[in-house]
């Protein structure tokens, strides 16, 4: 078996990109890590730096007013948004968020390209779930169709929470509306208000993007694998708010 590799995985939990004998992948992952400091916070991620910088066939938007990568530590940037009693990496060092919105919606494409695809799996790691029901994924077939629609469970405070799916049969996924919690995040240290829920993202995983057949409403049968992954839950140092703490 080999494996192939690309730039921007350079974490020491990064996960093998499976490939088929005649070299076409299995499915994608993202885990921000990688991406260089000029595109991490203070600064914007470029909402296809998925699809040119690094070609993977997703392309990000949002309602919002734009999305942001945690700093590594050792920058002028406080790491994990400015939220270190909130937050925790699955991959160390960088959170993905979208500023100013609950909301982040992922399009495919054929990596490297403008042509659009689709997907037959999409899942990720939510950081920081601690109220059900607001945060969840939902998937839209090529005709926009609600095809698809899970909640998060509640990992609690810096718990870490994985939710994806895959469809069945000839169904498949042309975009994915994510909805992180119902608090957003203005800008490192700032968020929206004291009191919601805010929650942000790690690692994407997805199946490899397919140029987008006709739409085929009939039979979208979809296997849910609301997995927790519970994987942490680390105690508050300070045992209740500082000052600026959000939910
Ligand atoms: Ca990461
Ligand atoms: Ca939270």
């Amino acid at each position: 078996m080999s494996y192939a590799r690309e730039p921007f995985f350079p974490a020491p939990r990064r996960l093998h990109e499976p490939v088929h004998r005649d070299g076409s992948r299995l499915r994608r992952e993202i885990n921000w890590d990688g991406v260089p400091d000029a595109r991490s916070d203070p600064n914007l991620l470029p909402a296809n730096f998925f699809n040119v910088n690094s070609p993977r066939g997703a392309v990000f938007a949002t309602p919002g007013t734009g999305f942001l990568l945690s700093a590594n530590a050792g920058q002028a940037t406080p790491i994990l948004f400015g939220f270190a009693n909130e937050f925790q990496t699955f991959s160390p060092q960088r959170l993905f968020t979208a500023l100013n919105s609950n909301v982040t919606d992922v399009s495919f494409f054929v990596p490297g390209t403008s042509t659009a695809a689709t997907t037959t799996a999409f899942g990720l790691i939510f950081v920081d779930v601690e109220v059900p029901d607001l945060t969840k994924i939902e998937f839209f077939d090529a005709g926009n169709a609600l095809i698809y629609s899970h909640s998060a469970l509640v990992a609690g405070n810096q718990g870490l929470s994985f939710l994806g799916a895959m469809v069945d049969g000839s169904g498949s996924i042309s975009r994915v509306r994510i909805t992180s919690g119902l608090n957003t995040i203005v800008s490192n240290g700032v968020p929206c208000n004291l009191i919601d829920d805010v929650v942000v993202m790690d690692d994407f995983l997805y199946a490899e993007p397919a140029a987008a057949a006709i739409p085929e409403p009939s039979s979208l049968a979809l296997l849910g694998l609301g997995l927790a992954a519970g994987v942490a839950w680390l105690r508050r140092r300070d045992g209740g708010r500082l000052a600026g703490a959000v939910a």
